[in-house]
């Protein structure tokens, strides 16, 4: 019995994943590009042992995990199992290097972390790409950080969601292109609502939805051009208006949903003077399923972008990430189970 422990990174959104072509698969409406981060990433180590000896054992930042929680991890490790040919229930540590109930550990780096060592426990081995595809049927996000630096995820055609994976762009990871994503934290504790029940409720009464899908696939195609021509502020334009365009779709849900809060604004207003300042810093937001603010900026602004944001009324903190490596498998063992 081999137990096996990896990592992944969270990775966040410039071009945004907001709806899907089929929910049991989780096949995003569209594409979506990203930035994998050195920080706020999930560490798991699964091992086929048989858990309790009739379920899966899910401890999660030390406790043991909720029954949602639970459920979705044991549906995950039935794939792999029925991938593998196996049936031991297994034991699942897994822990985020920020605190589950921030609002900041995401699913995107838990099953990018879980698909890696759940598979290396079983005993197989699988090529990227289907360990992007296999990360994709726990959360669509986390199929891109199964991969570091820029990543594109592709939205696919086939009805299988075999072509609904991700794939690094040319420069991931380029240290010819340093950026840093400064990160203001707006409110303490998890969001209110979860990102799948959101873009459902979206998909199904936003009259702007069909829009924002319609939209996606330009903002693509500026942001690769954005990326391979390291043009910060082209590839901040795109970031600050697909946010700015999932938001509004989301907002004109019925009942809508907003998440931000006045800090949310606050910290989006002072992005945008910083940009008009005497001596000009280019930064870029972007917002997720919460009231945070992410800041995309170039390395060396980084420290000012922060202390900015910082100074925001209702801004509670702030954190400074670097683009990280896609998922790893830090250590395999054999066990006695
Ligand atoms: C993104 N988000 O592209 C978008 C922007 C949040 C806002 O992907 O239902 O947790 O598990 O596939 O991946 C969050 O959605 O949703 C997300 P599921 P997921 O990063």
């Amino acid at each position: 019995m081999t137990a096996a422990t990896a990592t992944a990174g969270t990775n966040i959104a410039l071009v945004k994943y907001w709806g899907k072509r089929d929910e049991a698969l989780n096949l995003p409406a569209t594409g979506s590009l990203s930035l994998t981060l050195d920080r706020m990433g999930t560490r798991t180590r699964v091992a086929f042992d048989d858990g309790d000896g009739s379920s899966d054992r899910v401890t999660l930042d030390g406790a043991p995990a909720d029954s949602q929680v639970a459920l979705r991890v044991s549906a995950f490790l039935d794939r792999v199992r029925a991938r593998a040919g196996i049936s031991a229930h297994a034991t699942v540590v897994t822990a985020n290097s920020v605190p589950t109930a921030s609002g900041l550990a995401s699913s995107a780096s838990g099953f990018a972390a879980l698909a890696l060592a759940a598979t290396r426990a079983a005993g197989l081995d699988l090529p990227p790409a289907q360990l992007s595809e296999l990360a994709r049927l726990g959360s669509g996000s986390a199929a891109r950080s199964i991969f570091g630096g820029f990543v594109e995820m592709d939205r696919g055609t086939r009805a299988d969601g075999a072509d609904a994976v991700a794939h690094p762009l040319a420069t991931a990871g380029d240290p010819t292109w340093d950026v840093r994503l400064v990160v203001a934290i707006t409110a303490a504790g998890a969001k209110a609502l979860g990102s799948t029940a959101a873009m459902k409720r979206t998909a199904q009464t936003s009259p702007f939805y069909p829009a924002w899908v319609a939209g996606v696939d330009g903002d693509l195609v500026a942001a690769r051009a954005a990326i391979a021509g390291r043009d910060l502020p082209a590839l901040g334009a795109v970031a600050e208006r697909s946010a700015l365009r999932m938001h509004a779709s989301a907002l004109a849900a019925d009942p809508a949903i907003l998440y931000w809060n006045p800090a949310t604004v606050a910290a989006i207003a002072r992005v945008r003077a910083l940009r008009e300042e005497p001596s000009p810093i280019a930064a870029f937001f972007t917002i997720d399923a919460g009231p945070h603010v992410k800041v995309l900026c170039a390395a060396a602004d980084a420290d000012r972008v922060a202390a900015a944001l910082t100074a925001v009324p209702g801004v509670l903190r702030t954190l400074v990430a670097s683009p990280g490596p896609g998922a790893r498998l830090v250590e395999t063992a054999e066990t006695s189970a």
